[in-house]
């Protein structure tokens, strides 16, 4: 990384636009078209009160700059990375071999297949560099696993998100209370 980073001076990281206040979890995707996947995990992490990060760090079209990323994120105050890409999904991977950060992976579905795909390239990882998986395109499940792992030292977050496991209880109760007979 230390060779990479003098050879890629050029490459800034993270992103001085978006790094204010410092993130604790960062959203990275393969391309812009994987956003629609992630808008409503961001929204969470924004509602739960996570400094959050979105960015793009393809794997294949940025090798150098997502490499720095990922390698450079921990002494950055990041705690937690969400990588999300599709087909030959190699990003979250890539990102989890360039840092000790938990790495969570979103397969997102391609236009062409049926996503299982990015799922087995994500979920599969090799023995030694874990990538925790969530379902294909479940880029919610993804934002809550992250909000759990603030949740362990931010007692801010664990209370959001008490809150927002009670909001689904009530969901579920008033509905059923509508339809029973
Ligand atoms: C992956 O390739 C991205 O994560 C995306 O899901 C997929 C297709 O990318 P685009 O061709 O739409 O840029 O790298």
């Amino acid at each position: 990384v230390d060779k990479l980073r003098a050879e890629r001076s050029d490459i800034k990281t993270p992103s001085p636009a978006i790094a204010k206040p410092a993130p604790t979890v960062i959203v990275t995707m393969g391309s812009d078209s994987d956003i629609p996947v992630l808008v409503d995990g961001i929204k969470l992490l924004e509602r739960f009160g996570i400094a959050t990060e979105v960015n793009i760090t393809s794997a294949h079209r940025t090798p150098d700059y997502m490499a720095l990323y990922a390698a450079e994120a921990a002494s950055q105050g990041v705690k937690v990375i969400i990588a999300a890409a599709g087909g030959a999904a190699h990003l979250p991977g890539m990102a989890a071999s360039h840092t000790i950060l938990p790495v969570i992976g979103v397969p997102v579905k391609p236009s062409k297949t049926d996503g299982m795909d990015s799922l087995l390239s994500i979920v599969q990882m090799p023995r030694g560099i874990p990538v925790a998986t969530v379902g294909i395109d479940n880029g919610i499940n993804a934002a809550l696993l992250a909000a759990r792992i603030v949740g362990t030292f931010d007692p801010a977050v664990a209370e959001a998100l008490e809150e927002y496991i009670g909001g689904m209880e009530r969901e579920v109760m008033a509905k059923s209370e509508k339809i029973k007979k």
